[in-house]
């Protein structure tokens, strides 16, 4: 018999690629998604599988919901992907983020322990649980220092399923993952923003300055496509544990702007310091990056580097793609969008 997936997050980048992971292996895949005024699916439709999908309302704030789920499915794996993911804006909304993000993993973990407990759970646990880092590179043996309310609730949900998993015997495992980004990442995420500014500005003279935030913050970045294969191994082990998955390699925000648009032919000039600072493209003169405060963090995440040290030799998970090949694939995947 198929195996069966629940995927909550399923609308979101990961959600896509995992998905598409699953099919490929044959699995009944049961998509979760909050309702929402527009209920489509851009990602899943582009790759193909919207109609290979199950769908069920669900909501990380809703026990019943989520009772109701595992106690009917009873599924053999359940990856929990959805989250209240962009760490700005946990700022402004720490309750609810911290509701969904930490709260909601935990309204899982009891539903599976009552209803489902043969049921393998993956949870997105993430770099920003390092926040101020203790060492460099990071392993899963770093001590934790989250600078935001979605890391300190993400840190909550990291360490419950760790406990969940000690006290009752289930298969619950952390992927500890760093920036990973692609065609379908969110556009308030720097990276998709960089692109999506660099393929407009290059084509449109009238185009207004990409606003930028801390262009100092230094990120390891992989591809989204490699991440989910290293969730789906997880699962596949003898034993429930966490994982890093990381590439080892950490580039600033800035050398992200200079390769996004050196990519689209702009060669970038920097003048003034800090919130003054502003990017000119070097052939025209012309005004192509302007800082702008609103985008710095009330604290930041200076420098992130993962070490996968471990994903490696348990499970012999190794990214794949180069941050230069990621940069060509988001761009030439902007422009088919954009222009
Ligand atoms: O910021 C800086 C910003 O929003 C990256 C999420 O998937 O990865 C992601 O979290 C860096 C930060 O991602 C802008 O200050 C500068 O230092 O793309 P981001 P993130 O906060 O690292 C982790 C692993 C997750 O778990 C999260 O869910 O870029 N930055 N200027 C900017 N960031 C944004 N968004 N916009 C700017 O204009």
């Amino acid at each position: 018999m198929n195996k069966k997936a629940i995927v909550t997050g399923i609308a979101g980048q990961d959600g896509a690629f995992l998905a598409n992971l699953l099919l490929s292996k044959g699995y009944e895949v049961i998509g979760l998604d909050r309702r929402r005024a527009d209920q489509s699916y851009p990602h899943l439709l582009d790759l193909n599988i919207n109609d290979k999908i199950r769908y069920h309302y669900f909501d990380l704030l809703e026990d019943n919901n989520i009772n109701n789920l595992l106690n009917t499915e009873k599924p053999d794996e359940f990856y929990n992907l959805a989250a209240q993911s962009f760490v700005q804006a946990s700022f402004e909304l720490p309750l609810l983020t911290t509701n969904i993000n930490s709260m909601g993993v935990l309204r899982i973990l009891d539903a599976i322990k009552n209803y489902s407990p043969h049921t393998k759970f993956y949870q997105a646990s993430t770099s920003e649980m390092f926040g101020k880092v203790q060492e460099i590179p990071q392993t899963e043996n770093t001590p934790f220092y989250p600078r935001s309310p979605y890391g300190v609730g993400k840190l909550f949900a990291h360490w419950i399923v760790k406990n969940y998993r000690e006290s009752y015997g289930l298969f619950l495992c952390s992927g500890i993952l760093f920036n990973h980004e692609s065609e379908y990442r969110g556009k308030e995420f720097v990276t998709q923003k960089i692109v999506e500014n660099a393929v407009i500005i290059s084509e449109d003279l009238n185009a207004p300055p990409l606003q930028i935030g801390n262009l100092d913050a230094c990120r390891d970045w992989g591809y989204a496509k490699d991440y989910v294969e290293g969730m789906w191994m997880m699962l596949q082990n003898d034993a429930a544990d966490d994982y890093v998955l990381a590439t080892g390699q950490t580039t600033s925000v800035r050398d992200f702007v200079e390769m996004s648009f050196y990519h689209v032919g702009i060669g970038i000039r920097w003048e003034g310091d800090n919130d003054n600072e502003i990017g000119y493209d070097v052939k025209t003169d012309r005004k192509i990056v302007v800082v702008n405060k609103d985008f710095y963090r009330p604290a930041e995440v200076d420098l992130l580097l993962g070490d996968y040290t471990k994903a490696k030799n348990d499970m012999g998970w190794e990214p794949k793609t180069q941050l230069k090949e990621l940069v060509d694939l988001m761009i030439t995947h902007a422009k088919k969008r954009l222009l």
